[in-house]
């Protein structure tokens, strides 16, 4: 039917609901490459926890010789964040791993350990997972020096499946063939097997042209609950977005459900322009007592920014697509 103008202009009179599942924070960026106490090109993809009632980033930072390196901020209200004057002290490496950038570092808690999960590239075709361990974001120390050969976006499981460590990682592909979210076990944190692909009624789930975990995922009463990245190819190159799924809690190689619509996705200036133009990516979201969900993310690839929404509502959007 073709609209007239009345009718346009009805349309437009009516209003506009544009509620968003994830609600982001009207002063972001939360932490841009500014706020350094030394000159950065860019501040991103943090890891994100609570400690002792402090919110602690563990950002990745490009110093000025391109090295990616992990750096703390420290914030007491979650939105005013202080970095520390130095870098996170990194614990030694054995001399045949050596690590030239390490990234995207993921943060659980496990009994009184924080473990940092991250990847550690040598070169571009020699990305690896990383595992360190702190109690008290000063000192950190090697739980097991990155071996594996072409993986990323580890993230470790808060707790044991059936006896063992789980982490979510993603095995590289090629260009043409990406892969996506495997599933890996290990008895001892160094020793990783039993890979599978997670799945969707029995297929390996593929969504986008690449994909990975994002976020440590979180228990909840219906399944774990993961916000995971998606990228679209398009004319101009990637654009990194982020949807949620959720996944059997005694299996969380089986999705029970998955947002079907992006629910945060990069629009304004400082996700639209930076190292990696049109990036959202997130490593942590913190859950809140009251219900609420506090996504920590890297903007382009240069700024970080703060996305809230509700625990309950994003289970409500996974399953209604099971
Ligand atoms: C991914 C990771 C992230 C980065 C993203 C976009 O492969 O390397 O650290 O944010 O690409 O560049």
């Amino acid at each position: 039917m073709i609209k007239t103008a009345e009718m346009l202009g009805k349309i437009q009179e009516e209003p506009i609901m544009k509620k968003r599942v994830l609600e982001k924070y009207e002063n972001n960026p939360v932490v841009t490459p500014a706020m350094m106490p030394r000159e950065v090109l860019y501040t991103f993809n943090p890891g994100a926890i609570k400690f002792n009632g402090k919110y602690i980033l563990v950002m990745d930072t490009t110093t000025l010789d391109d090295i990616h390196r992990l750096w703390i901020a420290r914030s007491d209200d979650g939105i005013h964040f202080v970095p520390d004057p130095e870098p996170l002290p990194m614990p030694p490496v054995d001399p045949y791993h050596p690590e030239t950038c390490t990234y995207d570092p993921r943060i659980t808690k496990i009994g009184d350990d924080y473990y940092l999960m991250y990847a550690s590239d040598l070169s571009q075709n020699n990305v690896r997972i990383g595992l360190m361990k702190t109690r008290d974001f000063e000192s950190f120390e090697r739980v097991c020096t990155a071996s594996e050969l072409g993986n990323r976006n580890g993230a470790l499981f808060p707790e044991k499946i059936d006896g063992l460590y789980a982490r979510f990682d993603r095995p590289f592909g090629n260009e043409l063939e990406p892969c996506s979210m495997w599933m890996s076990y290990s008895p001892d944190l160094i020793f990783w097997g039993k890979s599978r692909p997670v799945t969707y009624h029995g297929k390996p789930f593929m969504d986008g042209f690449k994909m990975g975990a994002g976020a440590v995922p979180i228990r909840t009463e219906k399944g774990w609950l993961e916000i995971y990245h998606t990228v679209s190819t398009t004319c101009n190159g990637f654009i990194y977005r982020l949807k949620a799924m959720l996944l059997d809690i005694n299996d969380p190689s089986v999705i029970i459900g998955y947002t079907k619509d992006f629910i945060l996705w990069p629009e304004h200036e400082y996700e639209n322009r930076g190292r990696v133009n049109n990036v959202v990516f997130t490593c942590n979201a913190i859950p809140e007592d009251d219900g609420t969900l506090r996504i920590y993310y890297g903007a382009a690839d240069t700024n970080i920014g703060l996305a809230t929404g509700n625990i309950n509502e994003l289970i409500e959007l996974c399953l209604a697509n099971q």
